[in-house]
């Protein structure tokens, strides 16, 4: 293959929350004035809330880069200990005569004792629950003092697990590298499971306060929480009804007024009791503007504004947003077997999309500016849903933001993974309130499409069944129906009831993958009901072209490993760490099968490079023709198939992993691809024994027509043979359009030096390009030596390079030192005499862009 650098800068931004104080209400966040130390150790030292034990360490120049070389293996020490975090604030008049004051902990990381003044106000066990105390009558005017001790979380893991008397099944827990044996503790903490290691994570068990500690005070009533519940919704009405949720100090008559812009779209005057309160407002809205997802439509917000008083004087406000549809699981029984899509507003919708998992180990640090490049990298991928997958966290308020106003839907994992959990009791509990705090907290976000119970736990138990991932055989009968117990207390009765009673009859799964509830709950996949993983490519070894034979009725996981790009792997190594199997470089790989597999299907397709930087990239062209066959096969089956959902989005941190975008939201070749085969409308050759069929995949909801053109070349550009077939494919279709035998396309021309472009054009506009070769790439005899040129110019503002090429040039890499540019098209096919415009999204100045230029 051949391949080009182009030499360009990068400019990072940070994002920083803005908290104000509501009208009547006092809202101080906590955010200032922080130290910690080692327990019982004398050195305090500074620290940053929301943040966390290791960066808080790696700021005071404690510790090593965790993600430098191998530092992660010097760190262990950090979960073995017990950590302490104080500060003081100062409480005003203003603040103090208010007669309610809470302090709130909206994510404490994990086994915490909060102290206020030095009295104890409670003990915390779930980093994913939200923690309130009635703190009215012990501020003080002045100065008060916070103090949050953190147990050591492997500690406290360990004393659970002797609890429990049972040690439980957890691949990924990287239990001996954390210097603890074979004792897997993290199913017994209710904590982000990937902190303990996974196949692409490392593992650094964090402690902290890694969301916001919120002090308020109020007077008479406070609007704890307002659902927006659709009751029915169309294009013609919407009839929703406002659950307002009240606290009230004494008796009193409220007026509660509900405004959308400046019309009231809702009023009422209410008794409120002393205590708790539940009142609903309804609310109709004619003709509204629905939310549609990404390709479909507008996702149109509603902004409601919630206000309680009493007479002129204002209680307390409140904004909620929402967005208005019906969004639901259609699982019906068809001739093949049982239907698994998503149906929006009365449409099927085919989900298009990617597994996302949290953006690093260090989960404060994660930025707006970070979320906002996720989201936009999905988005301008042509996705439209996200899975939230179940080994990581219940994501930031900003993250589901992001997703309804760019109409990402969202397939949200509660957060149970590849393992088995206990069921004593306190854990049940735990679980029930993490799952009402979190459902409480996102319900109103039109993005989110279903809950799903685990991540591949059903699947890997095969509870009455043979087979699994080898876990049950390992205990006695007692021991299994005891753990089974668990399960089907967790994601049979727990979790499905709180979906129940918090949301609007949201769909809910158990577990992902599986063929439906019932009987069949742990039914080997894929299968013609469900949503089904698809690991034979890669994990089983078939080849990529196994795809076609395994498309099941939605595909929630799939993948390809590859390596970050060269520049990545530079931040975290020396140049003697630069071979694949180096220590640093095998500490960055956590999938013990990673790199013979790169290898392996590597050599049965490209030449396999010597060179480590050329591995790395061929590892990403590879990983790339993996993802783009995936994606145009699965589309090309609907409806029979009616999701795709590409493990893996993201990276934690830098490493070689399934992700498409790395850590530095650097878009690898797989991500350019499937940008390509998520396009609205696609054509999808594919070869059918001696045929190439042609598909025309529309996921616009109008018909389209035009006409697909299949140009036979050789490598300087010449064309041999052309080919022209009309077509029209309906609204939400996909359409076979023609097949063409091998030997009326190629002729005898040589299949090592022609591929065939095949265009789908409507009038002028190309809808979409793709090249079929006849052999696989290692067997093409290509131009050794193309001449590519490259052309800068500036129009408007924006940034552009030109390139042509004398010859075939294929896959073809643009990259900038520090990555210091965007290119709005990468690893490409150049094909002789054309130019090719790429557009560059770059801080840096014009004379910096041209001297950097190195062709
Ligand atoms: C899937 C996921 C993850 C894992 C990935 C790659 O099944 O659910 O547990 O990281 O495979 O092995």
């Amino acid at each position: 293959m051949t391949k080009r650098f182009i030499y360009l800068t990068l400019i990072g931004l940070l994002g920083f929350p803005v908290f104000t104080n509501a009208q009547n209400h006092r809202r101080l966040e906590l955010d200032n004035n922080w130290y910690f130390r080692q327990y019982d150790t004398k050195e305090w030292l500074q620290a940053n809330v929301p943040g966390c034990v290791h960066t808080d360490l790696l700021a005071n120049g404690k510790i090593e880069d965790p993600y430098y070389r191998t530092n992660e293996r010097e760190l262990q020490w950090i979960d073995k200990v017990a950590w302490e975090y104080k500060t003081n604030f100062e409480i005003d008049d203003f603040t103090y005569v208010k007669k309610q004051k809470r302090l709130t902990f909206y994510g404490l990381d994990t086994y915490a004792d909060i102290f206020l003044n030095g009295h104890k106000l409670g003990h915390c066990d779930n980093m994913f629950r939200t923690w309130s105390y009635d703190v009215s009558d012990m501020l003080k005017k002045g100065r008060n003092e916070l103090n949050i001790v953190f147990l050591s979380p492997t500690g406290q893991g360990l004393k659970e697990m002797e609890k429990y008397g049972l040690a439980l099944p957890a691949d990924n827990d990287q239990s001996v590298l954390g210097g603890m044996e074979n004792k897997k503790v993290s199913v017994f903490t209710r904590k982000a499971p990937y902190n303990y290691g996974w196949d692409w994570g490392p593992r650094l068990v964090t402690s902290g306060i890694w969301r916001p500690v919120v002090l308020e005070a109020w007077n008479e009533v406070r609007i704890e929480d307002t659902y927006i519940h659709p009751l029915k919704v169309d294009s013609k009405l919407a009839q929703l009804n406002a659950e307002i949720t009240l606290t009230a100090a004494h008796p009193q008559t409220a007026d509660i007024e509900i405004r959308h812009g400046n019309r009231i779209v809702s009023q009422q005057s209410v008794p409120l009791k002393s205590g708790k309160n539940r009142i609903g407002l309804p609310i109709k809205i004619k003709h509204p503007k629905l939310w549609w997802c990404n390709g479909l439509g507008k996702p149109h917000l509603y902004t409601f504004d919630i206000c309680v008083k009493t007479g002129a004087q204002t209680l307390d406000n409140k904004q909620v947003t929402t967005g208005l549809r019906t969004l639901r699981l259609v699982r019906k029984k068809d001739k093949a077997g049982e239907t698994f899509y998503f149906e929006l507003n009365g449409v099927p919708v085919f989900a298009k999309g990617a597994n996302y998992i949290p953006n690093d180990a260090f989960l404060p640090r994660v930025s707006r500016s970070d979320y906002e490049k996720v989201i936009a990298d999905a988005t301008e991928a042509n996705m439209n849903m996200l899975r939230i997958w179940g080994g990581g966290i219940y994501e930031d308020d900003y993250f589901y933001e992001l997703c309804d106003r760019n109409g990402i839907m969202i397939w949200q994992d509660f957060m149970f993974a590849c393992a088995m959990y206990p069921g004593n009791p306190e854990f049940l509990e735990n679980v029930r309130q993490e799952a009402a705090d979190n459902l409480i907290r996102l319900r109103n976000h039109p993005c989110i499409a279903l809950w799903c119970g685990n991540n591949e736990i059903g699947v890997a138990w095969r509870h009455n069944s043979p087979g699994g991932w080898g876990w049950k055989q390992k205990y006695s009968t007692e021991e299994q129906e005891r753990i089974f117990q668990a399960y089907q207390d967790i994601f049979h009765r727990i979790l499905p009831e709180a979906v129940e009673k918090y949301t609007d009859d949201m769909a809910y799964w158990p577990s992902s993958p599986m063929s439906g509830p019932g009987e069949s709950d742990f039914e080997l996949l894929p299968g013609t009901s469900g949503d089904n993983h698809y690991w034979g490519v890669w994990h089983g070894k078939h080849r990529l072209e196994a795809f076609a034979d395994n498309v099941g009725r939605f595909v929630s996981e799939y993948g390809f490993q590859s390596f970050p790009e060269f520049e990545t792997v530079k931040k975290y190594t020396v140049p003697e760490d630069y071979n694949i199997e180096s220590d640093v470089m095998a500490s960055h790989q956590r999938s013990g099968i990673g790199n013979l597999r790169i290898k392996e299907y590597m050599s049965w397709y490209y030449r396999v490079p010597e060179n480590f930087e050329q591995f790395l990239y061929m590892s990403q062209v590879l990983q790339a023709k993996a993802m783009d066959i995936a994606m145009r096969t699965h589309r090309r089956a609907m409806p029979y198939c009616m999701g795709s959902l590409l493990w893996q989005l993201n990276d934690c941190w830098p490493v070689a992993s399934w992700s498409t975008t790395d850590y530095y939201h650097n878009w690898k070749a797989a991500h350019y691809a499937v940008r390509e085969a998520c396009k609205p409308v696609i054509v999808v050759p594919r070869k059918n024994g001696s045929q190439l069929e042609l598909w025309v995949v529309n996921d616009r909801l109008k018909k389209v027509k035009g006409n697909c053109i299949i140009e036979l070349q050789d490598f300087e550009g010449n064309v041999l043979n052309r080919i022209q077939a009309d077509f029209s494919a309906e609204g939400n279709r996909s359409v076979l359009i023609d097949h063409i035998g091998s030997d009326r396309l190629l002729k005898n021309h040589p299949r090592e030096k022609t591929l065939a472009v095949v265009t789908l054009r409507n009038g002028n506009k190309i809808l979409d390009e793709h090249h079929v070769y006849f052999t696989e790439p290692k067997n093409l005899d290509l131009p050794a030596h193309p001449r590519i040129t490259t052309r800068y110019n500036e129009k408007n503002g924006r940034k552009f390079l030109t390139v042509t090429t004398d010859k075939l040039a294929c896959d073809v890499m643009f990259y900038s030192p520090g990555n210091t540019v965007r290119f709005s098209d990468n690893y490409i096919d150049l094909l002789p005499d054309r130019t090719y415009t790429i557009e560059l999204f770059t801080d840096i100045t014009d004379p910096e862009i041209k001297t950097r230029f190195i062709q």
